[in-house]
C-alpha cells in the first residue's frame, strides 16, 4: 500500500487518522462536485483534530492519502472501477477484471467495504462515508444486497454517515444490520437518519450525544473482541435536509427505469440530483462534508480514551 506523506507522518507521531472512500468521488457526485467535496471532506477532518486519509487504487496499487493529481484522476477519467470486497483483489492482482475494468483501466474507486478492508490495513480506525449501501428496493427477490453491509458485519472500522442510502429500502437495511451484528448509534437522535432526510422513523440500538461517548461505544466493542462496525448515523444539517415525502416522488419518478446491479446506485443519484433541480446533490455534499468532521472528532476522542 501506498501511504501519503501528510497520512505517514500521522501515524509516525500517533496522530489520529480518519479514512474517506472514493466510489462517491468516482461515481456519486459529477464532476466538479466531487473534487470540491472530496477536499471539503479532506478539511473538515483536519479542521476537527485529525489527518484523512482518502482511499483509491491507483495504478494497480492500493493507496491511503492522495495526492491532487490522483484525486483528480479519479474525478475525471471514465471507467473507473467500482471496488468493494470481491473485486479489490483483481485490481491490486492488475489482471483478468470482467466487465466494467480491465488490467488497461487500472484505477478503482473504493465503496464503503473496500475502503474499510484498506483502513483496517492501514490502522486507522474511523471512516466518513455519506450514506451505506443496503438492500435494495425488489432486493427480497433480486438479491441485491450492497457488500457494504457483510463488511459492516466483519471488519472493525467505525463508519460514520447519515444513515442508508434512501433510494434503497430502508426497513430490510435496518433488519439486516440487527442480524449482522452492526452497533447502530444516532447521533443526537433516536431515530436512524435517511442520508438526504432526517428521520427514517426506524429505531437505532443506542443514542451518543459526543464524540466522547461514540468513543466508548467503539471501545467497548473492541474490548469484546468480536470483530464488525460500529455505524454512527449523523442526520444532515437542518437547512439542507429534505422532506422524505418529497424523495420519495422522486424515486417513484425514477426507479423503474434504473440499471441493475452495481450501475444501479450511482445512475438513481444522478438521475435524482438532476430531477431535483440540485437540491439532492446539495445536502448529499453537506453531509459528506459534516459526517468527516465528526469523524475527526470521534478519531480524536478515542486517541485520547
Ligand atoms: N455515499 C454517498 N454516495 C455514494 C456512496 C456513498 O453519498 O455514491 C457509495 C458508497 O461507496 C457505497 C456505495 O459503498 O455507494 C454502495 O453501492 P452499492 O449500492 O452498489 O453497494
Ligand atoms: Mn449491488
Amino acid at each position: 500500500m501506498k501511504i501519503s506523506s501528510e497520512v505517514a507522518a500521522a501515524k509516525e507521531s500517533a496522530r489520529p487518522l480518519v479514512a474517506l472512500e472514493s466510489t462517491l468521488i468516482s461515481h456519486g457526485l459529477p464532476f466538479p462536485d466531487n473534487v470540491e467535496v472530496a477536499k471539503a471532506a479532506e478539511n473538515a477532518v483536519r479542521e476537527n483534530g485529525a489527518t484523512p486519509a482518502t482511499m483509491a487504487v491507483i495504478d494497480n496499487v492500493a493507496h491511503a492519502g492522495l495526492e491532487d493529481a490522483e484525486m483528480q484522476r479519479l474525478a475525471t477519467a471514465d471507467g473507473v472501477i467500482k471496488l468493494s470486497r470481491r473485486n479489490l483483489p483483481a485490481l491490486l492482482a492488475g489482471t483478468g477484471l470482467v466487465g466494467s475494468g480491465s488490467a488497461s483501466n487500472p484505477l478503482g474507486a473504493t465503496t464503503v467495504s473496500a475502503t474499510m478492508i484498506l483502513a483496517q490495513k492501514a490502522g486507522i480506525d474511523v471512516f466518513a462515508t455519506g450514506g451505506i449501501g443496503g438492500v435494495h428496493r425488489g432486493g427480497e427477490a433480486s438479491m441485491d444486497v450492497s457488500a457494504d453491509l457483510f463488511e459492516l458485519a466483519h471488519t472493525p472500522v467505525a463508519v460514520v454517515c447519515s444513515g442508508a442510502k434512501v433510494i434503497l429500502d430502508l426497513p430490510r437495511t435496518r433488519e439486516v444490520l440487527e442480524t449482522m451484528g452492526v452497533t447502530v448509534v444516532g447521533y443526537g437522535t433516536d431515530d436512524m437518519p435517511a442520508f438526504w432526510a432526517r428521520h427514517s422513523g426506524l429505531p437505532v440500538d443506542m443514542r451518543a450525544d459526543s464524540p466522547e461517548e461514540v468513543a466508548a461505544i467503539i471501545q467497548a466493542r473492541r474490548d469484546l473482541g468480536i470483530g464488525g462496525a460500529v455505524l454512527i448515523c449523523n442526520p444532515v444539517a437542518v437547512d439542507l435536509a429534505i422532506e422524505i415525502d418529497v424523495i420519495e416522488g422522486w424515486i417513484a419518478s425514477c426507479i423503474d427505469d434504473a440499471p441493475s446491479g452495481a450501475a444501479a446506485t450511482p445512475w438513481i443519484l444522478a438521475e435524482i440530483a438532476r430531477r431535483s433541480g440540485g437540491r439532492s446533490l446539495a445536502a448529499n455534499k453537506r453531509l459528506i462534508i459534516d459526517n468527516a468532521g465528526l469523524a475527526g472528532r470521534i478519531a480524536a476522542a478515542l486517541q485520547d480514551a
